[in-house]
């Protein structure tokens, strides 16, 4: 069986372990969102592809779930010194992965290649690939004026209240070979439990995405990032929230209507499975909160089986 997975952040990145610890490299496609990408020192940084990346590699900081394990940060700390903003935390060794990426972009590398090649470098098996290899950025339009995402997410804590969120240059831009090829191939479409607004969103953005999605031909399954109302980290919650949604698996639920099949909620939401029901999503209940690699495994084995009985 052949499984795409959309992933964005640190929960999407969660899930695609225990998917790449059940099924081998030819079976697994992970694409991920780039909406979230800036330059820093003139690098290129793509934090949804590296905390991917670094997870499916083992090295990935357990307590942040972004950034490298055991990372010292002395570059940082002289960029400081320099006068430079050093807000962003960016690592040592994580550096290395942005000068890479960089430099074979600056050669006319696409992003898929340069992925590929990191992927290769980090012995990663299972293919990771970008939405797009052309330049999408999200702006998040909030009560404090528009800003780039980071500067929302890292050094504005995601504190300003958020009226709109814009994908820039997502119109005209292109979905990325692996996008285009696995929607076109798969069996299974996961959404990890991913932001549904700074995450997918911006995949969707992409023309045609939306629509290929719709009329994907194989199983269609979304996991929810909110459990018990709450997110497991970040925004998700608060954006819900501001962007008058209920701030529930319903209110993410609701994002995917016409985008999936059967929506995996939390046993702690059970109760909200007939509201599931009447969006026309069959609901998958289990355990998704992923602490665990075992939890990573078993969610990815329940999604799985989920084909069966779909
Ligand atoms: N997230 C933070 O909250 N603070 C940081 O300083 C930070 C640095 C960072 C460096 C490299 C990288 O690949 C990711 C980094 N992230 C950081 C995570 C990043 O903001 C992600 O976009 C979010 O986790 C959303 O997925």
């Amino acid at each position: 069986m052949k499984v795409l997975a959309l992933a964005g952040g640190v929960g999407g990145a969660k899930l695609c372990l225990g998917l790449a610890r059940v099924l081998g490299a030819d079976d697994l496609r992970i694409v991920v969102n780039t909406g979230d990408d800036e330059e820093f020192y003139g690098l290129h940084v793509s934090p949804d592809l590296d905390t991917v990346m670094y997870t499916l590699a083992g090295m990935s900081n357990p307590d942040t779930g972004w950034g490298i394990a055991g990372e010292s940060f002395a570059t940082l700390h002289s960029l400081g010194r320099l006068g430079m903003d050093t807000w962003f935390g960016l690592g040592d060794q994580d550096m290395a992965t942005h000068i890479v990426r960089s430099q074979m972009l600056r050669q006319g590398k696409t992003l898929s290649e340069v992925t590929s090649r990191l992927c290769l470098s980090l012995d990663i098996a299972h293919p990771v690939a970008p939405m797009t290899d052309d330049r999408v950025r999200t702006t998040v339009v909030t009560d404090r004026g528009p800003m780039p995402f980071q500067t929302y997410f890292v050094k504005m804590r995601c504190e300003p209240v958020v009226t709109e969120l814009r994908f820039e240059g997502a119109q005209s831009a292109a979905m990325s070979p692996a996008l285009r090829q696995s929607l076109d191939s798969s069996d299974m479409l996961i959404v990890c439990p991913s932001n549904p607004y700074l995450s997918i969103a911006p995949m969707l953005a992409v023309p045609r995405a939306r629509a290929a999605i719709e009329s994907f031909a194989g199983v269609k399954i979304a996991v929810s990032p909110i459990v018990g109302g709450q997110a497991l980290r970040g925004p998700a919650a608060k954006l819900l929230s501001e962007l008058g949604e209920d701030v529930s698996c319903v209110g993410v639920a609701r994002q995917y209507v016409g985008l999936c099949d059967v929506f995996v909620i939390d046993q702690i939401d059970a109760h909200l499975s007939p509201d599931i029901r009447a969006l026309g999503m069959r609901p998958l209940v289990t355990n998704t909160v992923m602490e665990t690699e075992a939890d990573k495994i078993e969610l990815a084995r329940r999604i799985l089986d989920a084909t069966i009985d779909a």
